[in-house]
This record gives C-alpha cells, structure tokens and sequence, in this order.
C-alpha cells in the first residue's frame, strides 16, 4: 500500500505527543472507571467506527454564487481519492469512499476499485445525478427528472440510476443513493400527487433492478433547489415512498435537509422503529444551508443523534444497519482538513453516545425522573473523549494531531504544482 503522508513524519509527531497521551487516557481512564466504565472498552467500540467521505467533498464545493478555488484542489477522481486517503491515514475514520455519478466516470472500474484499495479505501453507497444536465444528454431534467412530465425524460433519469448499480457492483458497493432536485418553484406549478405517482414509479422501476443485497437509500430535502415544494420533502414522504418500494428500500437522513429547530433525533427514532433507517448524511445547518462542517453548529444535536443510534443498536428490531457519510461542501477551508475535523466530531459523537448510562436512563424514564433522565444524557455530552479518539486513532497508524501533521505534510502545496488549477465559476463542481 502507498499512502500519501510520510510515516516518519506521523511516528515523529505521535512520538513527541506520546506521554501527554498515555497521561490524558490514564487519567479518562480513572474518571469513567469510578462511574463503572472502562475505557479500553470504549476505545475498541471507538476503532471499530467508520464513516464514508464523498468523493465531491474533496473539492472546494462553492455556492449559487462564487466558487472560490485554492491551489492544489482536486478535479478529478484519482486526485479525489488520494486527498480522500490523506484523510483515512490521518483519522483512521474514513476507509470508504462514496462516488457520485457522472462525476466521477471512468473507463474502467476495475482498475479504478484497485487504485482505492493501494490507498486503504473501499467505496460506499453510488449516487447517482438526475439534477443536473450533462453535455450531449438526450433530455433536460430542467422540468424535474424521475417526477418529469415528459416520460422519456422519467426513462433517462431510470437508466442512469440503473448505470449507477452497474457502477457499483464493479467498484464492490451495496448501497444506491437516490436524490432527485424535483420539485416546484410556484404554486400551481404541478400537481403534488401526480409528481409523486410519477416519481414512484420510476423509483420502482429503479427498485427492480436491484440486486438482492442491495438497498435503496432514499434521501429528502425540504428545499433547494426547487424553492416552493420538492417531490420527497421529508421524513413523511420519504418513509411512505420506502415503503411503498419495498424491504430494500430505506430513508436517508442528511442533517441539513429539515426545516431549522426541527428534532431530527426524533425522526432518528422514528425511522429506525419502522425499520427505514438506511443512513445518514452528516453536515450541519444554520439556517436553510446543508453543507456545513459536522457538528460546527449544534454538536449537542448531533449528540442526540447518536444517542438514539444507540438506543436503536441495543434494541435492532428488524436490524440496524445505517450508513454513515459525512456531506458537507466547503467554501472557505481546506476541504481535508474541514473533513479531517468533521469525522473527528462525528466520532466524538459516537464516543459520547456509548458512555450514557442506559440503565440509568431508562431507570429515569419509568419514574419520570425528569432531570436524572436529562443528566444521564448530559453526563456523557460533557466528557471530553478526545484521548479516547486519539487513543485508538494512534494505535491504529493514524496521527495524534491530524491537523498539525497535515499541515506539516505540505501536501496540499506540493498537490499546488502538480494539479491543474480549477475553472471558476458557481456550484458544487
Ligand atoms: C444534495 C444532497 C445530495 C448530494 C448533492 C450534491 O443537497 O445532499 O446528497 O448528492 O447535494
Ligand atoms: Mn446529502
Ligand atoms: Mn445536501
């Protein structure tokens, strides 16, 4: 395997960082010993997460308005995949890639799933594009895609979702992540429900072509970039098209998709009680944004998210098996190291979450102990679990202070004279 960061520059960095380390563990360890826990066994817990980076967060994303490049930016999937292996040496939190298609075409699979596996990555859930046009495509998706008047429009969107599994199956993924930008920009403009037959429909055609192990995540967005309605809005409509489809179809949750203040950990709950929680797309959201680095905003939600995720594991009804990726689109940091922080807040998370006392929560909850219920809960928010994560980070081969070994590295400075500069221009590529 040839990964991009020098060894000697971690096993130097992780050398000088060591016995602040071990006496940061030491004294964690003592801590939540005295409440019952061990920390090793929350560290073993912590090496076994994961969550995917995709392939178009490794570009500096952009807005409606302005992208803003740096030097050194990738534009094509090779150069995705080696800033996306910087990130997995670094964090040993993100040995999966999710591609998006057509981005990142090429001609030939099977070479591409080997160039991943020399770098340590693996790939995960194929998203597939039906909202935007691409050159010398037979039909516009600008009056919708698998909602589309227009039924050789519906197709194309339908054949390109089925390309998408075939991609998949060649790259070694088992997930297919379908979110269309349908929708309305005025009242009036189409009927909601004959939209919403049409989508069905070609999401069932969709449905068909799935291989037997194989799911369908479906994903929801209140708005944007159809800004009056959008076809599957939310949760509602989302759990009832999955069902709908079918056992191999599941809900999406990317945490920038709801309306602000809504109680996302609740739908958490909800999806996984009907066995519909497929996975999640990790971000955070300020007001009607998506695309900002986990956690920056409200950790504290992200917390709860992860608190009903364990909740779910303890209590898997039909399984509980959802994907995790991160999707967020930066403007104005470098997108390794914004990825670099958000795994690690995604991860503290995680930590967080399997430090409450369930036993005591649940104690609380049938007594209606209001406040020893809420502290069981903000007992495990208030630790501090980053020797925990460095801890296992370390022993995995990662680096103690991903950060600064990054910016030691000057990778992105040496990327600046080997890549092509990125176009200007507005959007997420
Ligand atoms: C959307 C949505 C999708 C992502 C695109 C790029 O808002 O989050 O998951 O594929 O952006
Ligand atoms: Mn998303
Ligand atoms: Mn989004």
């Amino acid at each position: 395997m040839t990964l991009p960061i020098s060894d000697e520059l971690i096993a130097e960095s992780n050398a000088r960082n060591a016995d602040a380390l071990e006496e940061d563990y030491a004294a964690l360890g003592r801590k939540l010993a005295r409440t019952g826990i061990d920390i090793d066994a929350v560290k073993d817990r912590v090496a076994g997460f994961s969550v995917a980076v995709p392939s178009w967060g490794a570009g500096r994303g952009g807005t409606r308005f302005a992208k803003f490049p740096i030097p050194g930016e990738p534009t094509t999937i090779h150069e995705k995949l080696e800033d996306c292996a910087v990130i997995n040496q670094l964090s040993r939190l993100t040995p999966r890639v999710s591609p998006h298609f057509p981005w990142d075409k090429v001609s030939d699979y099977k070479a591409l799933r080997e160039e991943a596996a020399e770098q340590g990555l693996g790939w995960d859930a194929v998203n597939s594009n039906t909202f935007q046009d691409q050159v010398g495509q037979a039909h516009t998706y600008a009056n919708g895609s698998l909602s589309a008047q227009d039924a050789a429009t519906r197709q194309q969107a339908v054949d390109h979702n089925i390309e998408c599994i075939e991609i998949g199956r060649q790259l070694g993924s088992t997930d297919l992540t379908v979110w269309v930008g349908d929708g309305t920009n005025f009242p009036g403009q189409q009927d909601f429900t004959r939209s919403l037959d049409r989508y069905l429909e070609g999401a069932a055609a969709i449905y068909a072509a799935l291989p037997d192990d194989w799911r369908m995540l479906l994903e929801h967005k209140m708005f944007e970039p159809a800004f009056y309605s959008t076809v599957i809005s939310d949760w509602g409509s989302s759990i009832l098209a999955a069902q709908e489809l079918g056992p191999k179809a599941k809900c999406l949750v990317d945490l920038g998709h709801h309306a602000p203040n809504v109680n996302i950990e609740q739908i958490v709950a909800r999806l996984h009680r009907f066995g519909k929680l497929g996975g999640f797309h990790f971000n955070d959201s300020k007001y009607g944004d998506d695309d900002l680095d986990s956690g920056s905003i409200n950790p504290h939600q992200l917390f709860l998210v992860f608190n009903e995720l364990a909740e779910a594991e303890a209590n898997p009804r039909d399984g509980f098996n959802p994907s995790y990726m991160i999707d967020q689109s930066h403007n104005v940091t470098d997108p390794i190291e914004s990825m670099l922080s958000s795994a690690e807040t995604i991860a503290q998370c995680f930590a967080k979450a399997s430090l409450v006392d369930r036993k005591a929560l649940h104690a609380a909850q049938e007594e209606n102990d209001t406040m020893m219920a809420f502290q069981a809960l903000r007992r495990a928010y208030n630790v501090d679990v980053a020797p925990i994560l460095a801890k296992a980070r370390v022993e995995a081969g990662g680096a103690y202070d991903v950060l600064a070994v990054y910016r030691d590295s000057q990778y992105r400075d040496r990327k600046a004279q080997e890549r092509k500069p990125v176009g200007l221009g507005a959007g997420i590529v």
